[in-house]
């Protein structure tokens, strides 16, 4: 295995002990630190055992390779039975095409892609649709896949919260997406930090393939630690499509480098995306105030907290709070 982008706690080789106060060398006077800002051995135990348990659940849902793959390419493809049944995939797809129906008063043509033909957006070809997440509880279910989420924690730290709840449906044209990163997408200019500190898991409701559109990476770049410039970015020998079956689960580290090929076959290409972040960026969908007590009574309480409803990273003096500011995990 390469070598890892997350240090471990015993990588910042922390004093387990603060000191709370000394003696001047003539031993007349005590010099006293406020607690607040020494990694003291509540915190480090904490960030040891939100690494523990990141490590635990990737381990007991067999993930190790997953996990390795985003360490050294800096993505990795969840195949469909690793993720959800094929109803409920189905169902989020059929969803998506609903409220695309709803939004845009067209009926989605899955067959031809006629209805979304020559699109005109930021991404290309593409029908994006922010502001999922309270449009229909599947999002939630989605949105709180175990696998899914081990896998982003392990890049992202349990304190993470989602940036964006989206979907794209995209049509039959000619542009290309230009390589990019999504770590700077949050205002962070390079050079980037080698860990992430944004990701992104897409879930290809459509089969992924180089004539459907899809998605494409270079394999690696998340070491480079800094975004392509324009040259990089539509150099189309970098671009590598990536081929996933519907119902699989695309995760990438903030650092990667990736675009999309333009859709040349028929049909439509689905997909959710959900982007996470470490809980120090502000999200562009401010949640918060549209989870009713309702969706928060039928999720746990890592939902509140992706949705910015519980903001533990906000207590500073709180074990957890000192934890996420020493531990990648915490
Ligand atoms: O799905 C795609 O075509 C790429 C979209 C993208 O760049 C993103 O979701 O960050
Ligand atoms: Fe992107």
């Amino acid at each position: 295995m390469s070598e890892k982008i997350n240090p471990t706690i015993a990588d910042w080789n922390l004093a387990r002990k603060a000191p709370s106060g000394s003696e001047s060398s003539d031993g007349s006077q005590s010099v006293r630190f406020a607690p607040t800002f020494l990694p003291d051995s509540d915190a480090v135990a904490e960030a040891e055992a939100a690494e523990r348990r990141t490590m635990d659940e990737i381990n007991v849902l067999g993930l190790q390779r997953y996990a390795e793959e985003l360490d050294e390419q800096g993505f990795t493809v969840l195949p469909p039975e690793e993720v959800a049944s094929v109803e409920f995939s189905e169902a989020l797809r059929n969803c998506i095409l609903e409220i695309s129906q709803g939004r845009s008063g067209r009926s989605p043509d899955l067959k031809t892609g006629a209805s979304h033909s020559n699109h005109e957006s930021p991404f290309g070809a593409v029908e994006w649709m922010p502001t999922l997440l309270v449009e229909n509880p599947i999002f939630e279910q989605a949105l709180m896949n175990r696998k899914v989420i081990a896998l982003i924690t392990y890049l992202l730290g349990e304190s993470c919260i989602l940036n964006h709840l989206s979907s794209m449906v995209k049509g039959p044209g000619g542009e290309y997406l230009p390589l990019h990163t999504d770590q700077n997408q949050t205002g962070c200019v390079e050079p980037f930090p080698p860990y992430a500190s944004v990701a992104n898991a897409t879930w290809a409701l459509t089969d992924y393939s180089e004539e459907n559109g899809a998605l494409c990476v270079v394999p690696g770049s998340h070491r480079w630690c800094r975004p392509p410039n324009a040259a990089e970015a539509t150099d189309l020998s970098s671009f590598k499509p990536v081929e996933a079956p519907a119902g699989s689960v695309i995760i990438w580290h903030g650092n990667t480098w990736h675009g999309a090929v333009p859709r040349r076959a028929p049909g439509l290409r689905v997909s959710l995306v959900e982007y996470f972040q470490r809980w120090y960026h502000p999200p562009i969908e401010e949640l918060a105030p549209h989870i009713t007590e309702e969706i928060l009574q039928r999720n746990s309480e890592r939902f509140a907290v992706l949705t910015g409803v519980r903001k533990p990273m906000h207590d500073i003096d709180t074990p957890t709070a000192k934890a996420a500011k020493i531990g990648l995990f915490a």
